[in-house]
């Protein structure tokens, strides 16, 4: 099995993540996104989107980050961290969530606030930060909700849909996420950063 990514990428940790909490061994290629190669033939013909994270094993070629969790969490068999039942749905349902609204608005937030700037590629566009940030407000409002009286996203267990909404926020000391604003959620960032596999895989730039 093998896993194409790229350590700065939140994407591309949400998987990191998941492969340490479950401690799998993986084959893993590093895709230099700023060279393009994951614009090379070779690559898109894994994942013709042109990005990363995918993962390959035998004949499936499987690509976005939460289907490629979910495989490998699915592979473990650990119950606690992808459960079975109506709880996954529960945590199906955070991670669509995740990837349909809170991993949009941080993502504009990380282009106008860091790539652009490390890439040369112009000012933020003030409007779309101010949007962004109204957006992360109501959804932090949403977590901060779902985080009152449970440890974790789902209770008292941590699950895949905690990786996934924690991976999304790599960047959100740098790029002003309103975390703060929300005391659960600031308690929950704290938890989901303080884990052995958050630790292990923080990008490390240089
Ligand atoms: N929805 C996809 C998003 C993947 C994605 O946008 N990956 C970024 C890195 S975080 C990428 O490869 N960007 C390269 C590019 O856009 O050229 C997922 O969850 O896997």
């Amino acid at each position: 099995m093998k896993l194409y990514t790229n350590p700065l990428s939140n994407n591309g940790r949400k998987v990191a993540t998941v492969i340490h909490h479950l401690q799998l061994q993986l084959e893993v290629e590093v895709v230099d996104l700023s060279k393009g190669a994951q614009r090379a033939p070779e690559f898109l013909a894994i994942n013709p989107n042109g990005v990363i994270p995918a993962l390959v094993d035998g004949d499936l070629k499987l690509w976005e980050s939460n289907a490629i969790s979910a495989y490998l969490a699915e592979l473990s068999g650990d119950k606690r961290f992808y459960p079975e039942g109506v709880a996954r749905y529960d945590a199906l349902r955070w991670m669509f969530w995740e990837a349909n609204h809170w991993s949009k608005a941080v993502g504009v937030l990380t282009f106008e606030l860091l790539l652009k700037n490390m890439f040369n590629m112009g000012p933020p566009d003030d409007a779309r930060v101010q949007t962004a940030q109204n957006d992360l407000r109501k959804y932090g409002r949403v977590l901060n909700a779902q985080l009152t009286g449970r440890r974790w996203l789902l209770g008292d267990d941590v699950t895949i849909a905690d990786f996934m909404i924690g991976a999304d926020l790599t960047y959100a000391g740098m790029t002003g996420v309103p975390i703060d604003e929300f005391p659960e959620l600031a308690r929950w960032v704290a938890a989901i950063n303080a884990l052995p596999a958050f630790v292990a895989t923080a990008p490390r730039f240089g």
